[in-house]
């Protein structure tokens, strides 16, 4: 088990020597001359050498012959690293392939300690993260969290100097958290700066990294991409992320977010982000408002694209969609049917190694975020690398994310409005009828939900390297909802017990003129709040259901895991539970930000579907299912046999102009609010 620990301590304090201590107790590596990188070896004062006394000695196995690291080695130690280049994704996918082809933990350990400070630090963290989740050996673990590993992507530049200060300067018993400053990167003058909150939260940007390090893209190993539906969950997990930002931005005053569908229009949003990249040593670099993509020749990462590759992958997508079916390498036709299509697209799109023409349907996702995160310096003649939008760590704080990612999902709008419409039949449960919903927070009135602020603390010592050690905490603060329960009546008329899938979502009520919805425009913006099965007796039944238990999240504990402290013991089964839970959307961000006052008006929306259509027959004891809305189940099947976003996913049919009109018996929908109350708590630290 310690094998597996130590593996964990490779990835703190990134720039450090291997050899220098590590974790909270000071674990020392024994690291065998072979091992050392080239500055150390031969040079064995400086292992010898300790600033602190250290707690356990390590001896690292020098008994396997070394693998090759060239291919991984070709990203120099100072570049930025991201997997949206393809040459970087291949290099990634080249040491993932190294770390998941060794036979035991053991033999992982030592490689790991060989390549630790040969290859890039951001490169390496990245592929011991996906082997950890998905070797049989490793994946019980919990790695730790990149907010903490890489500080200085999450937080304003300006408290690393006080954080210096405060670990060199005050002893740890008297160290006091500094406080990040809320929404320092731009000033009211900037509309689009209302949404800081959502773009720069780090329970957000950790959720969306989480999700890419369960699903890489490439890897030779087939099994670590293809996983069931990924191409629609990559669909459905960014769709519902605009939903949502389409949500606040109603409740911050502003429009639906605009496609960024010209390529040869000036991106409007700018977006001066603030950081420091800790391992290139220079400053994330900016982009001023109204600059424009162009074409990139960047021969340092071998990017050579035009705009014109774009259009063409644009309308190669679109033509799949309109005629209904896409075309593999040897010309054969694959049908985009019902249930298969949006798999298909999202694969296509995103685009992994499964997708099913890479050539033909190229790399539009993945490009679109090159060329914006390139547009400051598309030719590299100053030398600059890529800005967030390149970072799938950070991506989400730059708004022109949600304008990518909206043009991206009416892509994929483009194939689910050809689908046949939900018949009544499909979407009736005969003999179920939902009569009556009610929400409501612990102290507060009925239909009326609730957001303030909250101050907690995240931990950095694991990020922060060359400062003395000891626990290190920044005070950051995010939004909160007051926890709530839904409380639903569902009458069953079947005269015998009955299985159903209570859907639960919620909308805007209306657009940004103030006029009621159109239901072909209000089910893009239906967020899914929480999924689960509920068995029904004859007669009335009430459900209740708490906020916090949403299948959909998980609780702040988990998004900002403590390894350290919070971790069960070794082996266990609770291990096992809490460990691959680190996907899920944070539960701090379940519903929008509403708005002050009388509140931001929504619809709350509640379907029964039938269970029989519903379910997949498979064991989830013990396989942490209970964020599986967005992450699915690891090593199972998505466990819901409906298109996600169902009953939303498609328009509606014939004679549906409004959601009134689109709901059967065994559905529902009441008016709510959300008030928020611009007030700040703080977390208490355990
Ligand atoms: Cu998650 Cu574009 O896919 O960032």
């Amino acid at each position: 088990m310690s094998a597996k620990r130590n593996l964990l301590f490779l990835m703190e304090r990134p720039l450090e020597p291997v050899f220098m201590e590590k974790g909270k107790k000071n674990v020392k590596f024994d690291v065998p001359p072979r091992l050392l990188s080239d500055r150390y070896k031969g040079r064995p004062e400086v292992q010898d050498r300790f600033g602190e006394p250290f707690g356990e000695r390590v001896t690292i196995r020098d008994n396997i012959s070394l693998p090759n690291l060239s291919v991984p080695m070709s990203l120099g130690r100072d570049e930025q690293f991201s997997l949206f280049i393809p040459r970087h994704k291949r290099i990634a996918g080249a040491l993932i392939d190294i770390f998941m082809g060794l036979r035991s933990v053991d033999d992982l350990l030592t490689v790991a300690v060989y390549a630790r400070d040969r290859v890039n630090p951001l490169l390496f963290n990245y592929a011991i993260s996906v082997a950890i989740l998905h070797r049989p050996d490793t994946k019980d673990m919990n790695i730790p969290l990149v907010s903490e590993l890489f500080p200085g992507k999450f937080m304003d530049s300006q408290v690393f100097r006080q954080i210096r200060e405060e670990v060199s300067v005050v002893p740890q018993e008297s160290r006091v958290p500094i406080l990040i400053p809320t929404d320092y990167t731009a000033s009211d003058l900037e509309p689009e700066h209302r949404l800081w909150y959502f773009r720069e939260d780090i329970g957000l940007n950790l959720h969306h990294w989480h999700w890419h390090l369960v699903y890489p893209t490439d890897a030779n190993n087939d099994a670590i991409v293809r996983k069931d539906r990924r191409g629609e969950l990559f669909y459905y997990m960014h769709q519902q992320i605009i939903a949502r930002y389409n949500l606040e931005r109603f409740c911050n005053e502003l429009s639906r977010v605009k496609r960024f569908n010209n390529f040869r229009e000036p991106i409007q949003e700018g977006y001066f982000p603030k950081l420091d990249s800790l391992v290139a040593s220079r400053a994330w670099p900016a982009r001023p408002a109204n600059t424009r993509i162009s074409d990139l020749s960047r021969d340092l990462d071998q990017i050579r694209y035009d705009i014109n590759d774009l259009d063409r992958w644009t309308s190669r997508f679109v033509q799949a969609c309109h005629q209904g079916w896409v075309e593999d390498p040897s010309g054969n036709r694959i049908r985009l049917d019902e249930t298969r299509g949006i798999d298909i697209l999202g694969d296509i799109m995103e685009s992994s190694s499964i997708s099913i023409n890479r050539d033909l349907y190229g790399n539009l996702h993945g490009m679109g975020h090159v060329f914006i995160s390139y547009a400051h310096d598309p030719d590299n003649r100053h030398l600059e690398s890529f800005g967030v939008m390149g970072d799938l760590t950070i991506t989400l704080r730059d708004p022109s994310f949600f304008r990518w990612h909206a043009f991206v999902d009416d892509m994929f709008q483009e194939h689910k409005q050809r689908l046949p419409q939900y018949t009544t039949r499909q979407l009736d449960y005969p003999g179920i009828q939902v009569t009556n919903i009610q929400v409501r927070t612990d102290r507060g009135p009925p239909n009326v939900l609730q957001t303030f602020w909250q101050q907690s603390d995240v931990d950095l010592s694991r990020g922060l390297d060359f400062v003395p050690r000891g626990n290190v905490f920044a005070r950051f603060t995010h939004l909160q909802n007051a926890d709530f329960t839904y409380n639903i009546n569902v009458n069953n008329t079947t005269g015998r017990p009955a299985m159903g899938t209570c859907r639960i979502f919620l909308g805007p009520r209306n657009d940004e003129r103030g006029q009621p919805f159109l239901f072909r425009d209000q089910r893009l913006l239906m967020i899914e709040l929480d999924k689960f099965t509920i068995s029904l007796n004859p007669g009335d039944n009430l459900i209740r259901r708490r906020s916090t238990d949403s299948s959909l999240t998980i609780p702040f504990e988990r998004t900002f895991r403590d390894i350290d402290t919070n971790r069960p013991g070794d082996n266990t089964q609770e291990l096992e539970a809490f460990n691959f839970c680190g996907c899920g959307w944070p539960q701090h961000m379940l519903i929008p930000k509403g708005r002050t006052g009388r509140g931001f008006e929504c619809v709350l929306f509640v379907m029964v579907s039938n269970y029989n259509d519903d379910r997949i027959d498979q064991d989830l004891v013990g396989t942490c299912s209970d964020a599986s809305a967005f992450c699915g189940v690891r090593d199972r099947l998505y466990p819901d046999r409906r298109s996600m976003g169902y009953p939303f996913d498609r328009l509606a049919r014939q004679g549906v102009d409004r959601l009134q009109q689109f709901l059967t018996p065994n559905m529902n929908s009441i008016p709510c609010t959300i008030v928020h109350e611009d007030r700040t708590v703080q977390r208490r630290r355990p």
